[in-house]
């Protein structure tokens, strides 16, 4: 089998790769954006708050920036990404649509040695989040951790086109990572799905009648999220709720440019419902995707909302 395998340093962003490749419709040109799989990252402080892309680097690259707000400071998250490489390998080298893909991740420190060792994470070493670009699909999947810094986790694409995949961890020394790829989906040609702003903050999923509440729009500000369950049939109120990897909830945010990645955790682990209250900040203006993960009798639904901050 054979993996192609690019390592770039963690600190450095290939967004242009991103820019080159989505969109245009020449496949010749998808097919080489897919064996130039562009990592991305960033670090943050605070588990509570995701990555962000700031500093302007030279040509075609930014530098990561972590969240200012909580935890290091940005000099110290600059210099832990400085040791902290991880490369991606596909397997196909471009993933179809609807077939299984082998998907590896390396970490390995500035002396190209794997990193050994990772704390727990909500109960997990590594989180995996999966999105197209259009936001329209989600999966948060978890790598079977190898040893020797090798991860690795089989998937299925559902549709063609650009993907981005978020790697989140914690090596130990360092603070939460996010680490992310872009790859391109061979397949069909099947048309995206523009992210639209929700007009309502409710929606009913599996049998769950889901609302939420932004008590603010303004980016920088702390923006508390609250979701309100029902059940669909009794409209009873939800106070059942099970621990989900150790929280009562998980939420995932992602902006519409797929720049910022948001995982955040619930203000108090302790309930069971019928409110989960999550606290975040917008990084700034524009549409995001927000993705509340909860656990009700042994299975787990995600409700997916979108908004907008500004
Ligand atoms: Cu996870």
């Amino acid at each position: 089998m054979k993996y192609h395998k690019r390592t770039t340093a963690a600190a450095v962003i290939v967004l242009s790769l991103l820019a080159a490749g989505c969109g245009s419709g020449a496949k010749d040109e998808h097919a080489q954006h897919a064996s130039q799989n562009g990592a991305e990252s960033a670090a943050n402080g605070h588990s509570g708050h995701g990555a962000e892309e700031g500093e302007v680097a030279p040509a075609g690259t930014e530098a990561a920036a972590g969240h200012s707000g909580h935890g290091g400071g940005h000099d110290a998250e600059a210099s832990a990404l400085d040791h902290v490489k991880l490369e991606w390998a596909y397997s196909p080298e471009q993933p179809k649509a609807g077939e299984e893909t082998q998907i590896e991740l390396s970490l390995r420190d500035s002396a190209d040695k794997g990193i050994e060792e990772f704390e727990l994470n909500h109960e997990k070493l590594m989180h995996l989040i999966v999105v197209s670009e259009d936001l329209a699909e989600f999966s948060h999947i978890h790598p079977e951790y190898k040893g020797a810094g090798k991860f690795e986790i089989k998937t299925t694409f559902a549709k063609s086109g650009e993907y981005k995949l978020f790697a989140d961890f914690i090596p130990s020394g360092y603070s939460q990572m996010t680490i992310a790829s872009n790859v391109t989906v061979a397949g069909k040609e099947q048309a995206s799905v523009p992210i639209q702003k929700d007009s309502q903050l409710t929606r009913t999923v599996d049998g769950v009648a889901a609302s939420l509440e932004v008590s603010t729009y303004q980016p920088g500000e702390t923006a508390d999220l609250t979701f309100t369950l029902s059940d669909e049939k009794t409209k009873e109120p939800i106070a059942n709720l099970e621990p989900y990897l150790g929280a009562i909830g998980h939420v995932v945010i992602i902006s519409e440019d797929l720049k910022h990645y948001l995982h955040v955790h619930p203000k108090n682990d302790k309930e069971s419902g019928p409110t989960a209250v999550f606290s975040t900040e917008f990084p700034a203006p524009g549409l995001y995707k927000i993705w509340g993960q909860f656990q009700r009798s042994g299975e787990t639904f995600i409700i997916p909302f979108t908004v907008e901050a500004k």
